[in-house]
């Protein structure tokens, strides 16, 4: 077996970095790079990681050429912590070493480097410490699948979601439907064994049973819709009539120069994401081409996207300039003031806005109509409360509770191709049952559980859900 070797913390400038080794080297890197021959388990140690000395080579597991002294010797590229989990204990089941370098990527580099000169030790796969930890029966597959989501998670909820199953919140009900299935179908088996003696099997207790497995597996199918909105962060399109302000919003939500911002009508053409972060989660920020009376050709096809932005939106903000040269636009009445007051005007657009804005606060003349929360994106002013309320209207519904939802296609597919055989063999009972049939789909059913835990799986199932994964984790 070969040890993996990888940065776990993203590369870059921090406090710490942190390096992970997985495998039967670990030891000899410890013995080696750091003077440890010896090693407790799970302590913290505080040391020199040194080059090994030039000429010598690294130590090789079984080599007679190990240093005759416990103490490594050569450069010393840092003093850090490290941790050594031997195996099976650990997280991946096998011996893991942890170093926590200061985080300085020149100095990471070089470490990393040195351990990848120790014979036998590689870069990690993506996943592969996580894939490990599944293959040495550590965790199942949807828990292998979940510390995955865990990491990428872009709202809390998903992050709690990710939590509950990494700790096997989702593993434990579906081991005892497995389980309630192959036991039916074990019972089915032994019937039909008997079935010459007695013509008449009593199905009538197993319908029940079997409807009761039925019913939970159809609750984890409906889940998914949750699940998979669940794993999406949220579209936040900003709407409002050239010139009101919606880059200069979105720049000062984000706090960067990242949208071009002018006083000339129409900047924006196209529609622009930003990432912003609010406490409950991570949006999707769309900037869009200002919604007026079209000037050129381009200009009525840059609001034909915002329109189209629009319907692809969880949440919509209008943002209307609150001063007078907002509001005069030439004597015409907005062609889309009506959306404002949460009238659809535009087509295709059925939904009111859930929050209107009155930008410009701080220029004299300023007013807010009445339902429009008042903000200057040049002060500042309001935008703590628009982000509060932002946050709260965009998390507002997709939350779950204490359920524990199915979060990806895999396990969708899974438990409605479970669900459908559960669904074949009652449709049997009720009717004239050829019991090796029912046994038959109920193994089946009971088979497409095993693969949703991973205790079946084949090598390009697993090769798909761990590439997925960060390297490093
Ligand atoms: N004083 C002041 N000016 C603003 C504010 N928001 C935007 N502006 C100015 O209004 C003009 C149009 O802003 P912009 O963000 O490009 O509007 P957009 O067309 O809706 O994207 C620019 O000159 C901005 O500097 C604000 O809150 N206060
Ligand atoms: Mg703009």
């Amino acid at each position: 077996m070969e040890t993996i070797v990888a940065l776990s913390t993203p590369p870059g400038t921090s406090g710490l970095a942190v390096l992970r080794l997985s495998g039967p080297a670990c030891r000899g890197v410890a013995k080696t790079h750091l003077g440890r021959g010896a090693l407790q388990a799970r302590h913290v140690y505080y040391g020199a990681f040194r080059v090994a000395p030039s000429g010598t080579g690294a130590w090789k597991p079984g080599s007679p050429f190990a240093p005759a002294q416990d103490n490594a010797s050569g450069e010393i590229l840092d003093r850090l912590n490290f941790v050594f989990f031997p195996g099976p204990a650990s997280s991946t089941g096998e011996d893991v070493l942890e170093l926590y370098p200061h985080g300085n990527m020149l100095l990471v580099d070089r470490i990393l480097k040195t351990l990848l000169d120790f014979p036998r030790v590689r870069l990690a796969g993506p996943g592969e410490f996580t894939r490990r930890g599944f293959e040495s029966g550590k965790i199942d597959l949807l828990q292998a699948e979940a510390v995955g989501q865990l990491i990428h998670a872009q709202t809390v909820e998903a992050v709690r979601n990710a939590q509950r199953i990494v700790a096997g919140a989702l593993s434990a009900p579906l081991k005892a439907l497995r389980d309630a299935l192959v036991d039916l179908s074990v019972r089915l088996e032994l019937d039909v064994d008997f079935s010459e003696e007695e013509a008449d099997p009593d199905y009538a207790s197993w319908v029940p049973r079997l409807e009761s497995v039925q019913a939970e597996l159809a609750k984890l199918a409906t889940g998914f819709a949750k699940g998979r909105d669940l794993a999406r962060s949220p579209r936040v399109v900003i709407m409002g009539a050239p010139n009101a302000g919606k880059s200069s919003l979105i720049n000062a939500l984000v706090d960067e120069d990242r949208l071009l911002v002018s006083e000339i009508p129409g900047t924006t053409r196209d529609y622009v994401e930003v990432t912003l972060r609010l406490p409950s989660g991570l949006v999707q920020l769309v900037d869009t081409a200002g919604l007026g009376r079209p000037v050129d050709g381009l200009d009525e096809l840059a609001m034909e996207r915002t329109r189209r932005q629009s319907e692809t939106a969880d949440v919509r903000v209008w943002v209307q300039d609150g001063t007078s040269a907002g509001t005069e636009d030439g004597g015409a009445p907005h062609p889309f003031s009506a959306l404002a007051s949460g009238v659809p005007a535009v087509p295709g657009t059925e939904q009111a806005f859930v929050l209107r804005l009155a930008s410009k606060s701080d220029l004299p003349g300023f007013h807010a109509p009445e339902g429009f929360l008042p903000v200057s994106n040049r002060t500042r002013a309001g935008l703590r409360e628009f982000r509060e309320r932002l946050d709260a209207s965009v998390f507002r519904d997709r939350g779950v509770g204490e359920d524990i939802v199915l979060t990806t296609e895999r396990q969708f597919r899974a438990v409605m191709a479970a669900r459908e055989r559960v669904e074949t063999a009652l449709h049997g009972m009720r009717g004239k049952p050829a019991i090796e049939i029912l046994a038959f789909e109920i193994r089946e059913a009971a088979g497409y559980l095993q693969e949703l835990l991973g205790e079946i799986s084949t090598d390009e199932i697993l090769g798909k859900i761990f590439s997925g994964f960060c390297i490093g984790k």
